[in-house]
């Protein structure tokens, strides 16, 4: 029989993941909770056949002209792939994948849950409460901004952003979207969404922005301090894509001017760090990285990691193969 790939996994992933893992390949774990340094990547890769990096590795030309020619494939566990050099890996001849789809649900969820939060000060709220400054209801008290009827501007209409326009058209929200393409009319039909060509027209006329698209060379601060200040006053901004997608510098200036009405962000700059400016404010909801964290998506990430180094395995075109053609916006 075939030797079976060996697979190095670069972070403790759920145990179920790591058991069915060790059932097919030949794998290295990292048992610890700490990412594994860059070195320690380096070394690995000069044994591996297969390298299952997360979002906090980055794969970069170096590394992946440094690997072993047995290096064959990086199947990425997460859906963004900012932090893989897409085309360096092409020129090596190694395929890369991604997991999307499993995710899609949660992310969106955890979406709409910062479109909620963030007008309807829940954060800030509860903060009220716990730190005992609650002294009673009082009828002009706590007073957010009404969801429902407003105007959403989805930016980047993929998967994700299309789950979340299901939900916030439950809402009773009006849909408004930017993307490359321009959807299917049925699509767009069912989802009740008018198309802008222009992001910029979209954002003068926005109630709350979300933000969908990947992190690319082609979407790095598209929001721009210009294009933030085309938003009204009165808008919200959410991010649970990428910071770097975001002028996170301009942001704060403006939610500390009051030139924005409030954010909720679930992704950074550079994170783990956040800007402490943002810590001081209060009308803006800041979470780690959460967006997919639950334990069916995680299970979910793994089964289809574990699919597409099968299938690379078994001699396919892996299901989820991302290219460098991916890399626009
Ligand atoms: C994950 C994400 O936390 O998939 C992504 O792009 O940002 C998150 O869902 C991360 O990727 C895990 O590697």
């Amino acid at each position: 029989p075939k030797a079976k790939p060996l697979v190095v996994v670069t972070r403790k992933l759920p145990d179920v993941v790591e058991t069915r893992m060790m059932e097919l390949f030949d794998v290295r774990l990292n048992l610890s909770d700490e990412p594994l340094s860059r070195n320690k990547i380096l070394e690995l890769a000069q044994v591996a056949d297969v390298l299952v990096p997360t979002v906090t590795d980055r794969i970069d030309s170096v590394i992946i002209n440094t690997a072993a020619e047995r290096l064959k494939l990086i199947a990425n566990f997460g859906t963004g792939f900012d932090h893989i050099d897409l085309r360096a890996a092409r020129e090596r001849g190694i395929v890369v994948t991604n997991t999307p789809d499993v995710l899609t649900e949660d992310t969106a969820d955890m979406t709409m849950a910062l479109i909620l939060a963030v007008p309807r000060r829940l954060t800030e709220g509860e903060r009220v409460l716990r730190e005992g400054h609650w002294t009673g209801w009082a009828p002009t008290w706590m007073l957010g901004q009404r969801v429902s009827g407003k105007r959403l501007g989805i930016v980047g209409m993929g998967r994700i952003g299309q789950a979340v326009a299901r939900r916030a058209r439950a809402f009773n929200m009006k849909i408004h979207y930017h993307n490359r393409r321009r959807l299917h009319p049925e699509i767009e039909t069912e989802l009740e969404a008018t198309y802008h060509e222009s992001l910029d027209q979209m954002l003068a006329r926005m109630d709350i922005i979300t933000v969908h698209c990947p992190h690319t060379p082609a979407s790095y601060h598209l929001l721009s301090a210009r294009r933030l200040k085309l938003l009204p006053p009165h808008a919200f901004i959410v991010n649970t894509a990428r910071g770097e997608i975001i002028d996170e510098l301009a942001l704060v200036k403006m939610l500390r001017a009051h030139e924005i009405a409030g954010a909720g962000l679930d992704v950074f700059e550079n994170e783990p760090a956040v800007n402490p400016k943002l810590l001081q404010l209060d009308n803006v909801v800041l979470l780690p990285h959460m967006g997919s964290a639950t334990t069916e998506g995680r299970i979910g990430m793994g089964d289809c990691v574990i699919i597409n180094i099968k299938s690379f395995c078994d001699g396919h075109s892996p299901p989820n193969r991302v290219l460098p053609e991916d890399l626009g916006f």
